[in-house]
């Protein structure tokens, strides 16, 4: 039995008859309680996903000196269960995961948004791999919140994207010739990852809301 939309709360009386196979029915009246309830407007869907809104991978820099992924979090997220892992796309399976806590992130907050900046060391050959593809996904403990890929898609094949398809970042992309200061990034105005477009390379703006974009 459902409440007609609109229906205030309080207590109403309610009688309800059955009548058997045979013709014979019964009767009984019930007090039934509407209550307030989470109100007739669903909460938002979208809002409190954190997503990858940065990206520098591959440059001109020896052995790519610089890279790092830039996370937007709305406020309320909680990211102590949360890390970013690298996943190889050839083959599939994760090369390298950092918690949203460790040591290579670092921190800034935009209005009710933090960016995370996951900063790379210097390695011979870099960290971040050159594609292509390659992949970066947000978990969640075991659970999968976003799973992008550069130059081109794959499914993951452990990890919290295991069996996953990655969604492809588009046609932006850096290489060799990359300026050492360019990165890949979200532009547009909005307050989740499908408002924006993948833009670049174009000037790095690591742990900072990206040229071009407003988040609302
Ligand atoms: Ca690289
Ligand atoms: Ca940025």
């Amino acid at each position: 039995m459902t409440a007609p939309e609109g229906t205030a709360a309080g207590t109403y009386p309610v009688t309800v008859t059955t009548t058997g196979d045979g013709g014979l029915t019964a009767s009984t009246d019930l007090n039934v309680t509407v209550g307030t309830g989470g109100g007739t407007t669903p909460p938002p869907a979208t809002g409190n996903t954190p997503w990858i809104n940065e990206i520098n991978y591959d440059t001109s820099a020896a052995n790519d000196a610089g890279e790092f992924v830039e996370v937007v979090v709305p406020a309320g997220v909680d990211v102590s269960g949360m890390s970013l892992v690298l996943y190889n796309g050839n083959g599939g399976a994760s090369y390298r995961t950092d918690s949203f806590t460790s040591g290579i992130v670092s921190t800034t907050a935009s209005g009710t948004y933090t960016l995370y900046k996951f900063t790379y060391p210097s390695v011979n050959g870099g960290v971040l791999q050159n594609g292509s593809p390659d992949g970066i996904a947000i978990c969640n403990d075991t659970t999968l919140v976003q799973f992008i890929s550069y130059e081109g898609t794959f499914k993951a094949t452990n990890g919290c994207a295991s069996g996953v398809t990655s969604t492809s970042i588009g046609s932006a992309a850096q290489d060799n010739t990359s300026a050492p200061d360019s990165s890949l990034q979200l532009v547009g105005t909005g307050n989740k990852y499908s408002d924006f477009t993948w833009t670049g390379p174009t000037t790095a703006t690591p742990g900072a809301v990206n040229t071009g974009q407003t988040l609302n």
